[in-house]
């Protein structure tokens, strides 16, 4: 974590416990402040160092913060800060975690209750406590109650586009180190899950103390949480990152074992069993030569579980080879049937990132994005793409303030988007995001979205809705003949509320129905659908768009995150909207 980061996560505490406390408008001041500290480019100590006009030249840092600031990097601490802690001792980011629960509830059920954390919450709920406190009800009781256990996950998990870019940067780390032959991550991190426990690193070396020390030295721990010999732990960035050292002539072997998922392992192990063959993370042996029918157990020290000849485990895919079944993409392996396609040669190609051609769903300045038409598609033009499709939001429920289009910004747009097509070398499309109402209706009208190229059609409100609701809602919304891809169809956003919750069947039918691509939207807060939905879609032929829904041209670069969503849904090239040529995209269109 940045000082910047740190400082910004003080600020937004601040802001918590004053609006707490029943304090108003200066919460927001200190949430606008945190927000452009972090953004920040300077280091916030060298601004700190040169006092507090310096800090208050960053935009929306007025004097008063601007002082707290240097008080926090001068004495460590912020006194007020401090007090409020004392007044109100709770744990704010466990108790706001809870869908429904905002620090101003968290005030309240302080003061009526004494409620702290997220276990006396749930206890004041269960025992009927909240719905006596004024301007509570039972109906909220019951909603913090059901928000709870979601809560207590989002905790525990990290999201993937948090911990995915922390991977990233202790593989390069490592990789560079001179002791280290391999290094892979594994884990839920190599199977792209949207939410990660922890970070599993494996590295490929004869040494074991150089690389060891490597980590517990990489200057983005935080902390080091245990430094063994043949592993270590560190935190970063709040996630734990733990690395395992294995010999090179066994990394195959390990990199299949710790990758997972468990499930996926007990299946290949099974297969190994039926083969006379014992599989564990230091190889695959040849048992069948072996009396004792425990020897080598999972409780035997490492030497005992080399037993029998050893007949894979250099390379992961020498492993699979070894067991007759085509080497399994790491996302697939959460033992749904992958096992038996492995075995029978039929696992799908999976999409890949490089075979997206465009990108569907994107903003620009007309709406909430902050770059230009122009600027928005010449970055897609720099990623190597084939076309650019614009979809502002619609004005409509759930769109903030006045940033949504009417039909008459729409028709000026489409001018727009043409001039700006002139100064770009790819050809620019003029879409929409329109907004699905709470009965699967839209806004805009007919004859609006008739003109469009292209019409993403997403849910940005009434999204605590019933399944049934839910449901027909976007069921209604697929089957509009003008809207030609469903948007993050759940709205959820990941470890802060589930979404909608309807029965994707019915949905993926009727796409497939009325040719309504899926979208899976790429942005790593959302990464809707997610792997189980893209499965349901693609088994029922329905089309996937992966979108990255860019409000600024470095967040085109989150495809990757939506292209690995769908390989968990087994989709392929040929299932995915915008992996097609210009051509392809405009028939699905007609
Ligand atoms: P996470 O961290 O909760 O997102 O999920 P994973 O899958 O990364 O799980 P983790 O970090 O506990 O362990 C990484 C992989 O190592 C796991 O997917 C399978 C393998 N593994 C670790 N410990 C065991 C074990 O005791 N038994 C088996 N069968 N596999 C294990
Ligand atoms: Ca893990
Ligand atoms: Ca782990
Ligand atoms: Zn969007």
């Amino acid at each position: 974590m940045s000082r910047n980061d740190e400082v910004a996560a003080l600020l937004e505490e601040f802001a918590d416990l004053l609006e707490a406390t029943g304090v108003e408008y200066k919460p927001t001041a200190y949430r606008r402040a945190a927000e452009n500290v972090r953004e920040h480019a300077a280091p916030i100590e060298g601004l700190a160092a040169e006092g507090e006009d310096a800090v208050a030249e960053i935009d929306r840092v007025g004097d008063a913060i601007a002082s707290k600031v240097v008080e926090y990097v001068e004495t460590g601490e912020i006194e007020e800060l401090e007090e409020l802690r004392e007044e109100l001792p709770v744990d704010m980011a466990g108790l706001t975690a809870v869908e429904g629960v905002g620090p101003k509830t968290v005030g309240s059920l302080y003061e009526a209750l004494g409620v702290t954390t997220l276990d006396e919450l749930e206890a004041a709920a269960e025992a009927g406590e909240i719905q006596e406190v004024s301007g509570f009800g039972a109906k909220t009781e019951e909603n913090i109650l059901d928000n709870i256990p979601f809560a207590r996950e989002a905790r525990e998990r990290t999201r993937l586009g948090d911990a995915r870019p922390v991977a990233d940067a202790a593989l390069s780390y490592l990789a560079d180190r001179d002791a280290v032959e391999s290094v892979e991550v594994c884990g839920s991190i190599r199977r792209w899950k949207d939410t990660i426990g922890d970070i599993d690193l494996l590295v490929a070396s004869d040494a074991r103390e150089p690389i060891v020390e490597a980590l517990t030295d990489w200057p983005e721990a935080d902390a080091t949480i245990e430094a063994g010999t043949g592993k270590a732990s560190v935190r970063a960035s709040g996630t734990r990152v733990d690395l395992r050292i294995v010999d090179p002539d066994e990394f195959g072997a390990a990199l299949q074992y710790f990758t997972g998922s468990r499930a996926h392992n007990v299946a290949v192990r099974n297969r190994a069993i039926d083969r006379d063959l014992k599989l564990n993370e230091y190889g695959l042996f040849d048992v069948s030569d072996v009396d004792d029918a425990d020897a080598g157990g999972d409780d035997a020290d490492a030497d005992a579980r080399r037993v029998g000849e050893r007949v894979a485990g250099e390379t992961e895919a020498g492993v699979y080879e070894a067991l007759d079944m085509d080497p399994v993409p790491p996302e697939l392996r959460e033992d749904n049937g992958e096992v038996e396609a492995a075995a029978a040669g039929e696992l799908p190609l999976l999409v890949d990132p490089d075979d997206l051609r465009g990108d569907l769903h994107t903003h620009t300045d007309w709406s909430d994005g902050g770059f230009s038409i122009a600027e928005m598609a010449r970055a897609a033009a720099e990623r190597g793409y084939d076309y650019h499709v614009v979809t502002d939001h619609a004005a409509g429920p759930g769109i903030f303030g006045n940033t949504g289009l009417d039909e008459d910004e729409i028709e000026s747009q489409a001018a727009a988007v043409a001039e700006a097509a002139e100064s770009v070398d790819i050809p620019v499309l003029h879409g929409i995001e329109a907004n699905i109402d709470a009965d699967g209706d839209f806004s805009t009208d007919d004859e609006t979205l008739a003109a469009l190229d292209l019409v993403v059609a997403s849910p940005h409100s009434a999204l605590g809705q019933d399944a049934e609701a839910a449901t027909d809602r976007l069921v209604r919304a697929v089957k509009h003949p003008h809207v030609d891809v469903l948007g993050h169809p759940t709205g959820r956003l990941i470890n802060e509320r589930p979404g909608l919750e309807p029965d994707v069947e019915a949905v993926v039918a009727a796409a497939v129905d009325a040719d309504t691509a899926i979208e899976v939207n790429a942005n790593p807060a959302r990464l809707d659908a997610d792997g189980e939905f893209v499965r349901a879609a693609v088994e029922a032929g329905a089309t996937i768009a992966v979108n990255t829904d860019a409000h600024a041209p470095r967040e085109l670069d989150n495809a990757r995150y939506g292209v690995h969503t769908a390989r968990r849904g087994w989709a392929a090239a040929a299932d995915v909207l915008n992996a097609r040529s210009l051509n392809g995209l405009r028939s699905f269109l007609l």
